[in-house]
C-alpha cells in the first residue's frame, strides 16, 4: 500500500550542486581571502563526501592539505560553512531554484491522492527555504516530515536520515517510495529498506544504481517524456501516482 513519497533534495527536487552549492562555496572562499576555487570537475569528485562541513574537512585534510590555513580548522570550517549557507540562500533567492522536471507535477498529484510527503536530505535545513518559496505559498506544509542536515549524526550513505523520516511518518518502509539522485543517497534509502527511484544528474549518471527499483533521466512531463535508463520496465512516459503504484506492485509491494 503506497502511503508516502520521500524526496532527497539536492539533485532530486532541484539541480542545485554545480551552479548553487559549488558557487556558494567558492564565494565563501573568496570572501575569506582563501586561494581556493572548486571547479566543476573537482566539485564532482568532492561530492562523494556528503555534507558541506564534512566535504570541507575532507578537502583540507585529504585533497589539498597544502591549502589548509594555520589555526583551528574546525572553527574555520564552521565559519566557511555558515557563510556558504547564507550565500547559497541569497543565490537561489536571486537566481531562482532549478526544480527538476516532474517534481511540481508529482507533488501536486500525490497530495491530491492523499499520499504523505517527506524530505530526507543531507543539506542544511536553511537551504530548503528557497525550495519552499519556489514550490509556492504554504509549500512547507505539504511535507509531513523533514529530515535535513545535522538532524542525524551519520549522514548519507548511512540510512539514518531515512530511518528518522520513516519514524516521523509513522510508516513502514514497505509503504513508501524514495527518490534520489546519487549512489550515496540510494545506499542510504535502500539501507533503510526503501524501494528507490533514481533521477540521475550530470554528476551522478555513471554511479552504481544497481540497487534502484528504477533509474530515469527525470520524472517526465506531458511535453517532456522521460527516458528509462535501467530497472523495472513500465509503459508510461512520465511517473505519476498510478505508475508509482504499479512499480511498487512489481517490486513485490502492495499497491493502494
Ligand atoms: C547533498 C549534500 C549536501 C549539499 C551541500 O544533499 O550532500 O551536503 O551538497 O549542502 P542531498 P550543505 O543530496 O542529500 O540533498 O553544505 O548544507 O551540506
Ligand atoms: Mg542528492
Amino acid at each position: 500500500m503506497l502511503k508516502a513519497l520521500i524526496f532527497d533534495v539536492d539533485g532530486t527536487l532541484a539541480d542545485t550542486e554545480r551552479d548553487g552549492h559549488r558557487v556558494a562555496f567558492n564565494r565563501a572562499f573568496a570572501e575569506a581571502g582563501l586561494p581556493i576555487v572548486w571547479d566543476e570537475a573537482l566539485y564532482g569528485r568532492l561530492l562523494v563526501i556528503t555534507g558541506g562541513k564534512e566535504r570541507l574537512l575532507h578537502f583540507f585534510t585529504h585533497v589539498r592539505p597544502d591549502l589548509r590555513p594555520a589555526g583551528d580548522l574546525n572553527a574555520l570550517i564552521r565559519h566557511l560553512h555558515a557563510r556558504k549557507t547564507d550565500i547559497y540562500s541569497d543565490l537561489l533567492n536571486s537566481e531562482g531554484v532549478p526544480l527538476r522536471p516532474g517534481i511540481r507535477r508529482l507533488l501536486g498529484e500525490a497530495r491530491d491522492r492523499g499520499l504523505k510527503l517527506a524530505i530526507a536530505t543531507t543539506t542544511t535545513e536553511k537551504n530548503l527555504e528557497p525550495i519552499w518559496t519556489a514550490l509556492g505559498p504554504q509549500a512547507r506544509g505539504w511535507f509531513h516530515t523533514v529530515g535535513a542536515g545535522d538532524c542525524v549524526a551519520a549522514k548519507k550513505p548511512a540510512p539514518d536520515v531515512y530511518e528518522y523520516v520513516l519514524a516521523g511518518l509513522g510508516l513502514a518502509a514497505r509503504d513508501c517510495l524514495a527518490f534520489e539522485d546519487s549512489e550515496n543517497g540510494l545506499r542510504a534509502a535502500t539501507g533503510a529498506g526503501l524501494s528507490t527511484i533514481v533521477t540521475v544528474t550530470d554528476y551522478t549518471r555513471d554511479q552504481d544504481f544497481s540497487a534502484a527499483l528504477l533509474v530515469v533521466d527525470h520524472l517526465g512531463e506531458p511535453d517532456l517524456p522521460l527516458t528509462r535508463l535501467t530497472g523495472t520496465a513500465f509503459a508510461s512516459r512520465l511517473l505519476d501516482v498510478d505508475a508509482l503504484m504499479a512499480l511498487k506492485l512489481s517490486a513485490g509491494g502492495t499497491s493502494r
